[in-house]
């Protein structure tokens, strides 16, 4: 694949739009996903959840969502909570890094210390990741929205033991080694600060 990086600067946040974002998502987020076809026309997709789906038709083994329906349906869930519940905080958090002290900003790491509780609880079973046995769509798409969560000022806390032992299980894995630690050098080479948890990644 080719990857595309999006400009983003904390006074401007992702204005301007990249063209093809514009084009393709209504909603002018990335991510965003074109599939050139050969003949036909090309496949566009915008929303990681749906770039997901995708994936998992296009290339089903290793299946990367749960096989049982239930579980299935449960690791769907946690995805949607990350989404949805989780990263809006860290969204919020990206507009007010010069004001932390602002009530929404208070709000928005409540929002997430909440959310790491929740997390913390549902690995205390012992389960290696989010969905259960196996590692998914759920796991990937909580671990890149806290390396967000961690640059803006609401990181895991160092005493959630089995969330902390989840990420440093998510920081072994090759291809999330490949795609986080490219950010990371990216970070890196920005003079920005990295996550210390990515250090190993770099
Ligand atoms: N639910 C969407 C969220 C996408 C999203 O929040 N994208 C952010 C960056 S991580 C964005 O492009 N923000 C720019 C904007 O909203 O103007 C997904 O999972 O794809």
């Amino acid at each position: 694949y080719e990857l595309v990086m999006v400009p983003f600067a904390m006074k401007t946040l992702y204005e301007p739009k990249h063209p093809e974002v514009e084009r393709i998502n209504p909603k002018r987020q990335v991510p965003v996903l074109v599939h050139r076809s050969g003949g036909g026309p090309d496949l566009e997709l915008f929303d990681s959840t749906q770039i997901f789906e995708y994936l998992e038709d296009l290339a089903p083994d290793p299946a990367l969502w749960p096989r049982d329906t239930a579980a299935r349906a449960r690791a769907r869930q946690l995805e949607l909570l990350s989404d949805e519940v989780y990263f809006p905080h860290i969204i919020r958090l990206m507009g007010l890094q010069g004001t932390p002290g602002d009530p929404a900003a208070v709000a928005a790491r409540e929002g997430a210390a909440a959310f790491y509780g929740r997390i913390e609880g549902l690995l205390a079973d012992g389960r290696p990741w989010l969905a259960g046995p196996d590692y998914s769509y759920a796991d990937i798409a909580f671990f890149m929205a806290g390396i967000f969560g961690d640059r803006m000022g609401a990181p895991m806390p160092a005493e959630a033991a089995h969330l902390i032992a989840w990420r440093t299980r998510m920081t072994q894995r090759p291809a999330v080694r490949q795609v986080a630690g490219a950010m990371g050098r990216w970070l890196l080479g920005e003079g920005r600060p990295l996550p210390a948890f990515m250090q190993t990644m770099v």
